[in-house]
Order: C-alpha cells, then structure tokens, then sequence
C-alpha cells in the first residue's frame, strides 16, 4: 500500500468534491484558519458561507479543508463550519502540525500552508484565501518567516491571495518568495498588492489580465516541473480598499503593542488582526471579507479555465 492509499482512512472528501475531481470539473480549496483564528464569530461563519456561495456563483465547487475530530476533512457541511467557527479548542495547524492533531483526535483550522499540503494530496490545483503570512517585521530579531512561503515553495497549489498587509515585511516577503523560486503574478495590475490597499510600492513579477492568462501559464509551469506553488496577487475592489494612511497607523500601534506584550510564533498573525479590526472600529474586517470573496471569484474562474485547459490537453 502506498502511503497515500494508507492515508485515505484519515481523510474524508465531501461527495460533491469527490465527484467533481473524478469528473475533472473546477473545484477551489478553501482554508479555515480564517474562520477558526483570522474573523470573529459570527462573521467568521458568515463570511465562509458566503466564500463558498461566491465560488459556486463562479463556476467552481467550494472545497473547505481542515481536520475535524481527528480526521482530515476536503468539502465541510454548514454544521462542521458552524462548529469551527464556535469551538474554542481548535488549533491554528500549519503543515507540519497536522499528524499531531490527528493523533489526538482533535479539531483544526488550516493554514496557507497545511491546505496546501491537504489540496496537494487530494488533487486539488487552486485555493483561495485573504492574505498568506510572510516574512514579519523585525524578522532580523525574531526570525519569524511564515511556513506559508517554504510551503509555497514545495507544493504545486495556485494560491490566490490580495497580496501581503503591511504586518509583513512586505519587500522581504517578496524577495523571501523569489529565493524560494515561487512565481507571483498579479491580476489586472503591474504592483503587488498590500491586501487593504490596492498598491504596495513594490511592483509584481508578472502581470496576468485574465483568468485564462493565468491557467495557461500554470498549465506550463506545471510542465516544467519545478515542484512550487503560484502566488496570484489580487488586489481589493476599488470601493473596498482602506485609505493607506488610516490602515497603516492602526497597523503600526498593533504591531508595537504586540511587541511590547511579548506575543511571538503562532499567536502573533491571530492577535494583531483582531487588534487591527479593534482599533479600525471595525473596518478591517469589512475589507477582509470583501477581498475574500473577490478571490474566491477569481480563483473558481482560474480553476474553470484550468479544467478547460486540461480537457483541450488530454484529447
Ligand atoms: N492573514 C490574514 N488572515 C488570516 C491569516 C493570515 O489576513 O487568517 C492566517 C492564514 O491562515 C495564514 C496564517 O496561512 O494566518 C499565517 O500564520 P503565520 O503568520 O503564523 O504563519
Ligand atoms: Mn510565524
């Protein structure tokens, strides 16, 4: 038995994914670290209903991923959403925390990392989020680098974000990924964006103006065999985007206070977003959601095309 057949009694795939993937239509990955550590209840839960009606809406079935008492779960029912969105022992799980929470029998939203890991084993090629981690201010203290950019550079998985907050190091997430030989191609824009805002000041190595531009080039990248993921960078609506300097100063005092109270590792991206929707009266959260639903439209016409791709290349 291969390790993979062997690990098909850990996970569960919804039908309706399984069907899809059997039948080669699109199907979007989803992460639930957002719901379990990135929004409060009950925007969170509200927010992943939403995410998963807006990629069908697209064209693509909704594929929720993240470990449920113990088992690895591809596609959530509204009741299994409901219960992450409320429970209070869930961990935050990156890759390499997986085994550890299904030995225990115990719950867990995913990262940008560990769904990558999870679409990667189920056959799943594109997953949409709000912003991945990166490298953090101060890492040159800290060391604080986000398994989401190793992981980006090991697995195939196109991610479809709105680019990196200003939390991060924005620069040195970019340079971080560029050593890791992940490529990043932004949509319908020549600048990285910085999630809240539309431009970061720094520009993106590709520019990518339709969702068929962009299936076409991981068809080949794929190809190629290089063994990374894809970044698609999709900036926030127009009428979505926070003002840079209103977004920033909140930004800035999270991340001083955070300093100051010594929160470090896992906890530090869960504390200064709820920190940063505090101190915005709210405001954050009401781009985040928006900015995730943008992607998760983007994302299910990628994985449309993507399937029209490999139709045409299989024939
Ligand atoms: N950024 C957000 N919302 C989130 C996250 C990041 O705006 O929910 C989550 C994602 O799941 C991401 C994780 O993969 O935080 C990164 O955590 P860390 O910085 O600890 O690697
Ligand atoms: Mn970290």
């Amino acid at each position: 038995m291969t390790a993979r057949s062997m690990l098909g009694a850990h996970m569960q795939v919804s039908e309706e994914v399984a069907d899809a993937l059997a039948e080669g239509r699109a199907v979007v990955a989803l992460e639930s670290t957002i719901i379990t550590h990135g929004m409060p209840f009950p925007q969170n839960v509200e927010t992943a209903q939403m995410v998963e009606a807006d990629v069908r809406s697209a064209g693509a079935v909704p594929a929720t991923l993240a470990v449920v008492a113990g088992r690895l779960r591809i596609g959530l029912s509204g009741d299994d959403l409901a219960m992450l969105g409320e429970a209070k022992d869930v961990v935050k799980a990156s890759g390499r925390d997986l085994a550890a929470v299904m030995a225990t029998g115990g719950h867990a939203g995913t990262t940008v990392s560990a769904t990558m890991c999870l679409a990667e084993l189920a056959g799943i090629d594109v997953f949409a989020t709000g912003g991945v981690g990166g490298v953090h201010r101060g890492f040159e203290e800290t060391m604080d680098v986000s398994a989401d950019l190793s992981e980006l550079g090991r697995t195939q998985t196109v991610v479809v974000c709105a680019g990196v907050k200003s939390i991060l190091d924005i620069p040195r997430t970019l340079e971080f990924l560029e050593t890791q030989r992940v490529p990043v191609y932004a949509y319908g824009t020549d600048e990285f964006p910085a999630f809240y805002t539309r431009a970061s000041g720094h520009k993106a190595d590709h520019r990518m103006d339709t969702p068929e531009a962009i299936a076409k080039a991981v068809a080949l990248h794929r190809l190629l065999d290089t063994g990374t993921g894809i970044l698609v960078a999709n900036p926030i609506p127009e009428e979505d985007a926070l003002e840079p300097v209103f977004i920033d100063a909140l930004i800035e005092d999270a991340v001083a206070e955070a300093a100051a109270r010594g929160i470090t590792r896992k906890a530090l991206t869960p504390f200064l977003l709820a920190r940063i929707n505090e101190l915005s009266g709210g405001r954050s959260l009401t781009a985040n959601i928006a900015l995730v639903r943008n992607n998760a439209r983007l994302a299910a016409r990628i994985a449309a095309a993507l399937s029209r791709e490999k139709g045409l290349s299989a024939r």
